[in-house]
C-alpha cells in the first residue's frame, strides 16, 4: 500500500522542534511526551521519529532498528511511568475507522487509574 505522509501533522512539527512537547523520553529513533488532553492520570505519547502514518505502515517501512527501538522505548515509558503494575493500555488510533487525529504513528500509555473495559 502507499501511504502518504502529511509532514505538516502537529507530532512532525514537535520533531522538528517547531512547537514544545514535555518530553519524557528521547532516543535515536523514539520520542516520549505527555498528551496535551490527557484521559487518565498516566497519559503518554510515543512516537517513531521516522515519517509513518500509523502501526502498518511502520510495521511495513521501518528498519527493524527503528522497530527495536520503538518497541523497547514504549516498554522504558511504562516502567519509567511506574505503570507496569497494577497495569496499563496501549493504544494506537489508525486512520479513518480508527478516530485517529494525528496523522503520524502515535501509542498512547494510559494508566494510573482502573480504565475499565476498552471499547465503545
Ligand atoms: O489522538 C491524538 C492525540 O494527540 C490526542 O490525545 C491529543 C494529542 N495531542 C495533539 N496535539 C498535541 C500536542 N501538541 N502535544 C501533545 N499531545 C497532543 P489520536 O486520535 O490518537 O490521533
Amino acid at each position: 500500500m502507499a501511504y502518504v505522509y502529511d509532514d505538516q501533522n502537529v507530532f512532525a512539527k514537535i520533531l522538528r522542534g517547531e512547537i514544545p512537547c514535555n518530553k519524557v523520553l528521547e532516543t535515536e529513533h523514539s520520542l516520549a511526551f505527555a498528551d496535551i488532553t490527557p484521559q487518565a492520570p498516566v497519559h503518554l505519547l510515543v512516537i517513531p521519529k521516522g515519517p509513518y502514518v500509523c502501526y502498518a505502515h511502520f510495521a511495513e517501512e521501518a528498519s527493524d532498528e527503528e522497530i527495536v527501538d520503538f518497541t523497547r522505548t514504549v516498554g522504558e515509558v511504562c516502567r519509567d511511568a511506574g505503570v507496569v503494575e497494577p497495569g496499563y493500555r496501549l493504544i494506537s488510533n489508525a486512520r479513518q475507522h480508527g478516530h485517529q487525529e494525528v496523522p503520524h504513528l502515535h501509542v498512547h500509555v494510559l494508566g494510573g487509574r482502573a480504565l475499565g473495559p476498552m471499547l465503545h
